[in-house]
């Protein structure tokens, strides 16, 4: 992995050109490696590259467009800056002819700087230039002293003491041979060239062995060694070769992988063969540095949502809805054209939380494509709760809220029990006598204090969950059947559940959650209370999952 995440800044902006110098003029033949945008720049870096070699070829190809500037020096400026962000390693642009004067030219080194780009080539070809091995010797040589006065100038402009300039001879490219290249890499070098990049387009590297011969390593020589390709890398060693460019393979290796998989998938129809020959999407997200987004998240983001996982009890059948949950569970029961826990899913996800599990039992294959992490029940018995949520132990840590697969409520509940920092809290719904009309199975709560305007800043916490309104206590509402935890609180719950799978003689047959808050509170803990008014609707029955089609309109 790199060292540097995607989209952060270098550590020192100058540091590149440093590198970069350091490459030019050390006595060992180093390689560039080709890029033409971030991802590629990225996996030249991994491959163990030590500069890119941003190339115009490559570059304007990838654009759709011809090497012949047809894309605005600004535009390539935006695709080095990609590269530049997406790697650690130095970038050698391929500046073309620098497009323009010498004015264009100082310009240009000042932009490429400050996107610490570590140095650039330029040609001396006319603007607009077209790639060598187009017409090569058809095309125009810039004069001399013209391309002499844009080093001078790129070198005048530049900030950086260690910004490299590379002077690219294209003599040979347009048949003018040997003299006038040494003539001119002579004349580049005087103006003040960190390197000579002497080009050819023969097959054999004739006229680069000639050049080098007559050069003597005046100054550091860059080749590009495309159409000599058969050359060993060793003859260019042994003449002092400095660096060389493998120009453009990256680009045409992702030409011939493409084309092949349109022609496959066209011709099959299907995704099947091809997915053996592409890389799993999970080496994309690598790619892009989704590790490091995860971490700063965690780091970054406040702290509730977005480090809070939830795990949501969807393991039952749900049979007071007969016909609906023969071949699925309550959860799963579709309300308003989705299934309620959809519903749920989506509102989890707009309050933040992201990190979701779900325990599935009942006709647990209808949860497999729901986005979400799954755990199989041990139970499918609505009341063993508890039995259900130690099928997935290993979510009881770190901020975390456990709710039900049939309980819909609006975001705010969610976002109001992550505002809340106590190591266990509930949610309250005071309007409980609503719920003791429509007859159906409610956990009621006895609390430290009703809920007033009066004592509106003092906590209030849960005594006790009762189902049974028949013993007269006094009710200060209605569990909606969150938990809230802190890291502490998920701790001190999976110790207590561990405790209870590992003593034998604890039955968790039909203990339920509400069994557990009263369990939690009997060894003293603390559940704060959160008190509230309804948006929430726990859909035990069809006429509650009909109500539930009208939910929050
Ligand atoms: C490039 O990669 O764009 C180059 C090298 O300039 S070449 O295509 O060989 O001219
Ligand atoms: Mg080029």
């Amino acid at each position: 992995m790199l060292d540097r995440p995607v989209n952060s800044q270098p550590c020192s902006l100058f540091t590149k050109s440093a590198k970069l110098r350091e490459i030019v003029e050390s006595s060992e033949l180093c390689f560039l490696m080709e890029a033409h945008n971030g991802l590629s720049a990225r996996i030249v870096e991994e491959a163990g590259f030590e500069a890119i070699w941003a190339s115009g070829l490559s570059i304007s190809a990838s654009l759709g467009l011809r090497d012949s500037n047809e894309a605005t020096w600004t535009q390539v400026l935006e695709v080095l800056e990609f590269m530049s962000d997406a790697s650690t390693i130095p970038i050698l642009v391929d500046g073309d002819t620098g497009y323009g004067d010498f004015n264009t030219m100082r310009r240009l080194v000042r932009k490429l700087e400050s996107r610490d780009i570590a140095g650039v080539c330029i040609e001396d070809k006319c603007f607009p230039k077209t790639n060598s091995f187009i017409r090569g010797t058809s095309q125009p040589l810039a004069k001399i002293d013209e391309f002499c006065g844009k080093i001078k100038a790129g070198r005048d402009a530049q900030q950086n003491e260690n910004f490299v300039i590379v002077a690219r001879v294209e003599a040979f490219i347009a048949g003018w041979g040997l003299g006038e290249a040494v003539k001119r890499a002579e004349a580049y070098m005087e103006a003040g060239a960190d390197a000579i990049l002497m080009h050819s387009a023969l097959r054999n590297p004739s006229e680069i062995f000639a050049f080098l011969n007559e050069w003597q390593n005046r100054l550091p020589v860059v080749l590009v060694p495309t159409k000599y390709f058969t050359t060993p890398t060793d003859e260019f060693r042994k003449r002092d070769v400095s660096c060389v460019i493998w120009a453009n393979h990256n680009l045409r290796s992702s030409i011939s992988a493409m084309q092949a998989t349109c022609e496959k998938i066209f011709r099959e129809q299907n995704l099947e063969s091809i997915e053996e020959v592409v890389v799993p999407v999970s080496e994309v997200f690598r790619l892009q540095g989704e590790d490091e987004l995860a971490d700063a998240e965690k780091k970054f983001l406040p702290a509730a949502a977005s480090n809070t996982r939830a795990l949501i009890l969807a393991y039952t059948r749900g049979e007071e809805m007969g016909e609906l949950t023969v071949d699925r569970p309550k959860a799963m029961v579709e309300i308003n054209g989705k299934p309620l826990l959809n519903h749920i899913i989506e509102a989890y996800r707009s309050a933040g939380v992201r990190d979701l599990n779900v325990i599935r039992g009942y006709r647990g294959e209808c949860l497999e494509n729901i986005g979400c992490t799954l755990f199989n029940s041990k139970t499918i018995d609505r009341r063993s709760e508890v039995f259900a949520v130690s099928s997935a132990l290993e979510v009881l840590e770190g901020n975390m809220l456990i709710s039900y697969g049939d309980v819909l409520f609006k975001k705010f509940i969610v976002t109001q029990l992550l505002d809340c920092e106590a190591d266990f809290a509930v949610m309250i719904d005071t309007a409980w006598r609503n719920s003791r009309n429509r007859n159906r199975f409610a956990d009621y709560v006895v609390c430290s204090r009703e809920s007033s305007q009066v004592g509106f800043y003092e906590e209030v916490f849960l005594k006790r969950v009762i189902s049974d309104l028949a013993n007269g206590s006094p009710i200060h509402g209605e569990w909606m059947g969150f938990l809230k935890m802190s890291a502490t609180g998920a701790e001190i719950l999976r110790k207590l559940i561990v405790e209870m799978i590992d003593e034998n003689n604890f039955n968790m047959e039909g203990f339920d959650m509400a069994a557990l808050l009263n369990l939690l509170v009997e060894r003293g803990n603390e559940i704060r209370v959160i008190y509230t008014t309804g948006n929430w609707l726990d859909c035990d029955s069809v006429a509650d999952a009909v109500e539930g089609s009208t939910f929050g309109r």
